[in-house]
C-alpha cells in the first residue's frame, strides 16, 4: 500500500499543466483528492478521468478572492475533512518585459495570484491542521525564485516572495508536526508560456524549441515524494530542472 494511501490532498490549479499531474499521481498513490481551479469544466473532466480514484471533489475557485476562499474551504472540511496535503500550485506569469515598460495589469495578476492568492489558501487551510497537529504544505516555487532573470522582474519578486513564505511558515509553526516544503521546477512545459504570452502560441511553443523540457509529470513525482516522506521528515526545497537547462537563462538548445 502506498504511504499516501487515504490521504486527503488539496491542489489549487489543477486544471492544467503540474497541478493536473499532481491531481493524476496523488490519485494513484490512493488520496482523495479536492481540486480547484477557475476553470470548472476542466476539473469536471478531471474528476471523469480519476473516476476510479478514492474521492474527488472539484470546486470552481479564483485563488485571488479571498471570501471565495474562505467559502471553499469551509465546505471542504464541511465535505472531505480538512486536508492532510495542500498544494499550493496556481500560478502564473503574464508578460515578459522590463520593468520601466511593464504592464501593470500583468503585475496585480502575478502578485494577486502567486503571492495573494497563495496566501489566502494558506492562511485558511493552516488552522484546521494545527488544530489536528497534522498536515503537509507543499508550495510550487520555481527556479525563477532563486536567480533572477532579464525581463522576469515582477515574476521573479512573486517566485522570491514564495520561497521566503515557505521559509516563513517553517518557522512560525516550529513546534508542530506540520511540515512545510518547497518543489522549485525550471522550464516545464505547459499552459505557462501560452499564458504568460497572453495566448501566443507560436511564442510559447518556442521556448521549448531544441531542448527536452521537463514534463509536468517529472514535477508531480517529486510533489509526490516529498509528500512520502517519513513524518519526521521535512524535505524544505527541491530544485528540479531539465538537463538541457542549468539555471533560468542558461537552456542548450539543439542547433545553436
Ligand atoms: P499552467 O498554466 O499549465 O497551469 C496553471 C494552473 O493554475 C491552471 O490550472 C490554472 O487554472 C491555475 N490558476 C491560474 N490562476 C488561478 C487563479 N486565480 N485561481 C485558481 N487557479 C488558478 O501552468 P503550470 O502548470 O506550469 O503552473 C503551475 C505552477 O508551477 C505555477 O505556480 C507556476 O508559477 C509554477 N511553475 C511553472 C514552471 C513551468 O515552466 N511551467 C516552472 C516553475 C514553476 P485556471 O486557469 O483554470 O484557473
Ligand atoms: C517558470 C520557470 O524560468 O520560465 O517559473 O521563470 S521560468
Amino acid at each position: 500500500m502506498h504511504p499516501l494511501d487515504g490521504r486527503h490532498v488539496l491542489i489549487t490549479g489543477a486544471s492544467a499543466g503540474i497541478g493536473r499531474a499532481c491531481a493524476q499521481r496523488f490519485a494513484a498513490a490512493g488520496c482523495r483528492l479536492t481540486l480547484w481551479a477557475r476553470r470548472a469544466d476542466r476539473l469536471e473532466a478531471l474528476r471523469d478521468e480519476l473516476a476510479g480514484a478514492a474521492g474527488v471533489h472539484t470546486a470552481r475557485v479564483d485563488v485571488r478572492e479571498r471570501d471565495a476562499v474562505a467559502d471553499a474551504v469551509d465546505a471542504m472540511v464541511a465535505e472531505a475533512g480538512a486536508p492532510d496535503v495542500l498544494v499550493n500550485n496556481a500560478g502564473l506569469a503574464s508578460g515578459l518585459d522590463p520593468i520601466q515598460s511593464g504592464d501593470f495589469e500583468d503585475w496585480d495578476r502575478m502578485i494577486d495570484t502567486n503571492v495573494r492568492g497563495l496566501l489566502h489558501v494558506t492562511r485558511c487551510v493552516l488552522p484546521h491542521m494545527i488544530e489536528r497537529d497534522t498536515g503537509h504544505v507543499i508550495n510550487i516555487g520555481s527556479i525563477a525564485g532563486h536567480v533572477v532573470y532579464p525581463k522576469g522582474n515582477v515574476y521573479n519578486a512573486t517566485k522570491f516572495a514564495v520561497r521566503a513564505l515557505t521559509e516563513a511558515m517553517n518557522v512560525d509553526l516550529v513546534g508542530t508536526r506540520i511540515r512545510v516544503s518547497s518543489v522549485d521546477p525550471g522550464a516545464c512545459e505547459t499552459e505557462f508560456s501560452l499564458v504568460r504570452f497572453h495566448g501566443d502560441a507560436e511564442r510559447a511553443r518556442a521556448v521549448y524549441r531544441g531542448f527536452e523540457p521537463l514534463r509536468p509529470e517529472d514535477v508531480a513525482e517529486a510533489v509526490v515524494w516529498v509528500a512520502s516522506q517519513p513524518e519526521h521528515v521535512n524535505v524544505t526545497d527541491v530544485v528540479i530542472m531539465p538537463t538541457a537547462q542549468r539555471n533560468p537563462y542558461l537552456i542548450r538548445r539543439e542547433g545553436r
